[in-house]
């Protein structure tokens, strides 16, 4: 149960993160130099957390999936 209550947060805050990110590029508050939506800040040392938005997410959707038909069953 606790894993799935973790996994949960996780996909939130990763969601709340990448929300936050095009919010704040799309509203200009933050600097974007390249138009890619992301924080030119953040891009530099978390290109990764960008770049893999796709798989991080598949998984974590997948994980949360297994882990709660377990839970169920
Ligand atoms: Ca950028």
């Amino acid at each position: 149960m606790e894993i799935l209550v973790v996994l949960i947060f996780l996909a939130l805050l990763f969601g709340g993160v990448y929300w936050y990110a095009g919010y704040s590029t799309r509203s200009g508050f933050a600097k974007d130099e390249n138009q890619n939506f992301i924080p030119d800040a953040w891009e530099e040392k978390y290109s990764w957390f960008f770049s893999g938005k796709g798989i991080i997410m598949l998984v974590l959707g997948i994980a949360i999936g297994f882990t709660f038909a377990n839970v169920i069953g």
